[in-house]
């Protein structure tokens, strides 16, 4: 029994938006976005034939990277089941090949008096994406068209799990333990773009507020709170 109630749309501007007049344990699933997000307000290209859905969570820890976690994770769980090994990279990419298969976008709003967390999750299924792009979809993945509810079905039961046993139950530690274990940033050369500059090193760790940290090049540590990666071997 799904503890979310669904509601599902054709077409809507994002669904991180749509959200915001929910409930929490809510999830709201749309055919397309024509004003879909990504971080930093970047464009999410959200053709038809994708999954983009948005789910309104119980705002237990004032730490997003958590909730994006929790969702890699689900969604992880979910290409496993369908026999896809994908990778993770911090903090909210799951890639296949290198190329992004899938982005997570965390919000928290504050609608009168009431906290909201919503986690925006954009799958590429069987939607085209632009060359320029330097992403991929399971259509391209399997050479085949794949059933979109089924995905949304296994993904939510995996959340759900998920939500329940680790979330509800305040183990965020647990989270961060397992996003680590699959996180296939740790141990390489990055170079991360901040607000604050370039830095480039090793990354080391994924500390408990979700922050990864990279040994710079002069045995420096430096803690990254938010920024886009790039690997650089
Ligand atoms: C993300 O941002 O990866 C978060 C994406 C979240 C999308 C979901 S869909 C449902 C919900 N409603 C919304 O409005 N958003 C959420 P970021 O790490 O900033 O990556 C954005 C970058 O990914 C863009 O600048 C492009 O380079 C690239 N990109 C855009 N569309 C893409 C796609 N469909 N697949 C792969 N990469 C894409």
């Amino acid at each position: 029994m799904s503890i979310f109630q669904i509601h599902k749309f054709s077409s809507v501007k994002s669904t991180n938006d749509t959200a915001r007049k929910y409930p929490v344990n809510t999830i709201i699933i749309a055919d397309a976005q024509t004003n879909g997000r990504g971080r930093f307000n970047r464009k999410w290209s959200s053709k038809n034939g994708g999954i983009y859905l948005s789910i309104v969570i119980k705002p237990l820890k004032d730490n997003l990277g958590i909730a994006t976690f929790l969702s890699a994770l689900a969604v992880n769980n979910m290409l496993k089941k369908i026999s896809l090994n994908a990778e993770i990279k911090w903090p909210n990419d799951i890639l296949f090949s290198g190329k992004k298969l899938c982005g997570i976008l965390s919000e928290s709003f504050i609608i009168g008096n009431e906290k909201k967390m919503i986690i925006g999750i954009g799958i590429n299924v069987n939607n085209s994406l632009s060359q320029e792009l330097n992403a991929i979809s399971l259509k391209k993945i399997f050479n085949k068209a794949l059933d979109k509810d089924k995905l949304i079905s296994i993904f939510i039961y995996e959340f759900q799990y998920l939500y329940k046993t680790l979330y509800l139950k305040n183990k965020f530690n647990k989270i961060v333990m397992l996003f680590k274990a699959k996180c296939g940033t740790l141990g390489k050369r990055v170079s991360v773009k901040t607000i604050n500059g370039e830095f480039i090193g090793r990354a080391e760790d994924i500390n408990s507020d979700c922050n990864l940290v990279i040994l710079l090049n002069d045995g420096t540590k430096k803690t990254i709170v938010e920024g886009d990666i790039q690997y650089l071997d």
